[in-house]
């Protein structure tokens, strides 16, 4: 059993960002109605066969005070720690990180060093191009570096409004805890020199990244678009008991994309397998000739996979 730790103030969006990924589709009326959290809630989910345990600590003063006067009792044996700052709220970065200073000391103290991603979160689709934030955010990474001796740190901005985001920072951090899984995104990056695709991922059946390769300077609203897709495309397999489905769709310029997902079964874990290539208009035979390719690359995935399952 392996313990999951999110941290940070009060209204950071710890919950919110705990109800994106256990929910995926149609959380939006649950993220309206959240209270704060009272002391720890706690989940547990599975993930390639192992078992985790999810604590959501709630960031108001007083949990917090009794947190850090108690920090063996709650703190200890954390395998992971998400650290969640609202980037949005300037006026507490000064509260945060002092917070944040004071977990990482008892964890010093103690020495123990769980991976640790940190999230600038409500970095909110709109906001990605504007200076100051970004200006902001840049100046708390730098002035965390202090830690990088110590603890292997790692960020993310994310949003609500981008599931996806969510999703990646998540998976990022646990595949910190399973090594293997670095091996299915070089897979999925040499594979893609064959195809000339746009995306190949896999995911597991609850929608955490086990591998990807996007095509480098994906714009984020189509990174966005075809996650939307997927969900859609997912939904449908479900819905219809499908292994297989196929799609084409076209971006915002117009350009048209063909994919593909596929359900890949081992024991009793579900896998899927997205692929996205460019719609090669003048010659639609090629498209289908290389969404039919992958086949052939299935059991080199297959066995790494099997590699990953404990
Ligand atoms: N704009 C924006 N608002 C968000 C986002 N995520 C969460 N919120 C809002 O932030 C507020 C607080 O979210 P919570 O998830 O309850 O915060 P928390 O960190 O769990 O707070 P405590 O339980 O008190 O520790 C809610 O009103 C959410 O709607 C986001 O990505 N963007
Ligand atoms: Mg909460």
């Amino acid at each position: 059993m392996k313990k999951i730790s999110f941290l940070g103030l009060d209204n950071a969006g710890k919950t919110s960002i705990i109800t994106v990924i256990t929910k995926r589709f149609g959380f939006e009326e649950e993220i309206s109605k959240l209270m704060p959290t009272r002391k720890i809630a706690r989940d547990s989910f599975k993930f390639l066969g192992v078992e985790f345990i999810r604590m959501d600590f709630g960031g108001q003063l007083q949990y917090r005070e009794e947190y850090l006067k108690n920090p063996t009792k709650y703190i200890s044996g954390t395998d992971l720690l998400f650290y969640v700052i609202d980037a949005q709220d300037y006026d507490r970065y000064v509260e945060t990180i002092d917070y944040l200073d004071r977990v990482l000391l008892f964890l010093k103290e103690e020495q123990d060093y769980p991976p640790m991603c940190i999230l600038f979160h409500k970095f909110d689709p709109q906001l990605t191009k504007e200076k100051v934030i970004n200006q902001r955010i840049l100046t708390i990474k730098q002035a965390l570096t202090r830690y990088s001796n110590d603890f292997d740190i790692f960020f993310f901005e994310t949003s609500i409004y981008d599931i996806k985001s969510i999703m990646d920072a998540f998976s990022s951090g646990l595949s910190l805890l399973f090594e293997k899984m670095e091996m299915v995104s070089k897979l999925f990056a040499e594979m893609s020199k064959n195809y000339n695709s746009i995306m190949i991922a896999l995911f597991d059946a609850k929608g955490l990244t086990i591998g990807e390769y996007y095509r480098p300077h994906l714009h984020l609203m189509e990174k966005m678009r075809i996650y939307n897709k997927y969900l859609d495309a997912q939904k449908k397999i479900i819905a219809e008991n499908r292994t297989l489905l196929e799609f084409s769709d076209k971006f915002e310029n117009g350009d048209k994309y063909s994919g593909l997902v596929e359900v890949l079964t081992f024991g009793n874990l579900e896998f899927y397998l997205l692929f996205i290539i460019e719609e090669d208009e003048q010659n639609l035979e090629n498209t289908v000739e290389i969404l039919n390719k992958i086949e052939s690359a299935k059991p080199q995935m297959e066995n790494i996979i099997l590699q990953l399952i404990q």
